[in-house]
């Protein structure tokens, strides 16, 4: 190690709605943390910060902005909590983040915003290590449980995210299907989220894009 400390890993979810990120999340922590490492559980929006209560009020349709409005409240957001993750992560916590700026630029670009203009105000903020992508056909996403209560859970809607997120892959990306038993899905992503921790501790922690 050279003396050198060991940072953490940061992994992402990504995903359509209700494709079971929050589900894996959940069950990858409780298993990383049993294994007794460092971990920490991020979701994205964070929904109890200040400009969280406002995409909150959207999300419900209690509100309405525009869509560029709408656009930078989610990117600040995520650079209300930057400065802890990058803490947390070179003291050694795991993170493991449910969502990220991927679903902020395919969700604005689906509504017609610009691609690269969606991903400018991201530039700068910790890039993943890893991005499991959970992988389902939207129209089976109608069938789990919750579907269609918040603003953008149409099937349609849904394929056109799909068809953004897919320009978006980058290395760090793996395609996970998600329509298989829930610990058979945690199974493989924690063999893998396993690897990633242990090749990232003497690496540095780069910025997107
Ligand atoms: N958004 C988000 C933006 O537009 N820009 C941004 O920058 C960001 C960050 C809210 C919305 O905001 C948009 C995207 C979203 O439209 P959210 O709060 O993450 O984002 O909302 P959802 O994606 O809808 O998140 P959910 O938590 O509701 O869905 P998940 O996490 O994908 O799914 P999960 O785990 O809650 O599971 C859904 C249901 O399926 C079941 C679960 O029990 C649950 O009932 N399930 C399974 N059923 C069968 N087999 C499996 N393997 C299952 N896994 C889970």
């Amino acid at each position: 190690m050279n003396g050198l400390k060991s940072r953490g890993a940061l992994i992402v979810f990504e995903g359509c709605d209700r494709s079971g990120k929050s589900t894996q999340c959940k069950l990858l922590v409780e298993h990383l943390r049993s294994l007794g490492h460092k971990i920490e559980h991020i979701s994205f929006p964070d929904r109890t910060t200040e400009c969280g209560k406002v995409i909150d009020a959207y999300l419900k349709k209690k509100i309405d902005l525009p869509h560029e409005t709408i656009h930078l409240l989610f990117t600040s957001n995520r650079w209300e909590l930057a400065n802890k993750m990058k803490q947390l992560l070179v003291n050694g916590t795991t993170l493991i983040v449910d969502r990220y700026s991927y679903s902020g630029v395919a969700f604005s670009t689906t509504k017609g915003l610009d691609l690269e203009w969606c991903k400018g105000p991201e530039t700068g903020l910790p890039r993943p290590d890893r991005v499991f992508f959970l992988q389902i056909n939207p129209t089976a996403l109608e069938n789990r449980g919750g579907f269609g209560n918040e603003r953008f859970e149409t099937t349609d809607f849904q394929e056109k995210v799909l068809k953004i997120y897919k320009q978006l892959h980058d290395d760090s990306w793996v395609y996970i299907d998600a329509f298989r038993d829930r610990h058979v899905i945690l199974k493989e992503i924690a063999d893998q989220t396993l690897k990633v921790i242990e090749k990232c501790k003497t690496e540095k922690l780069s910025t997107l894009w």
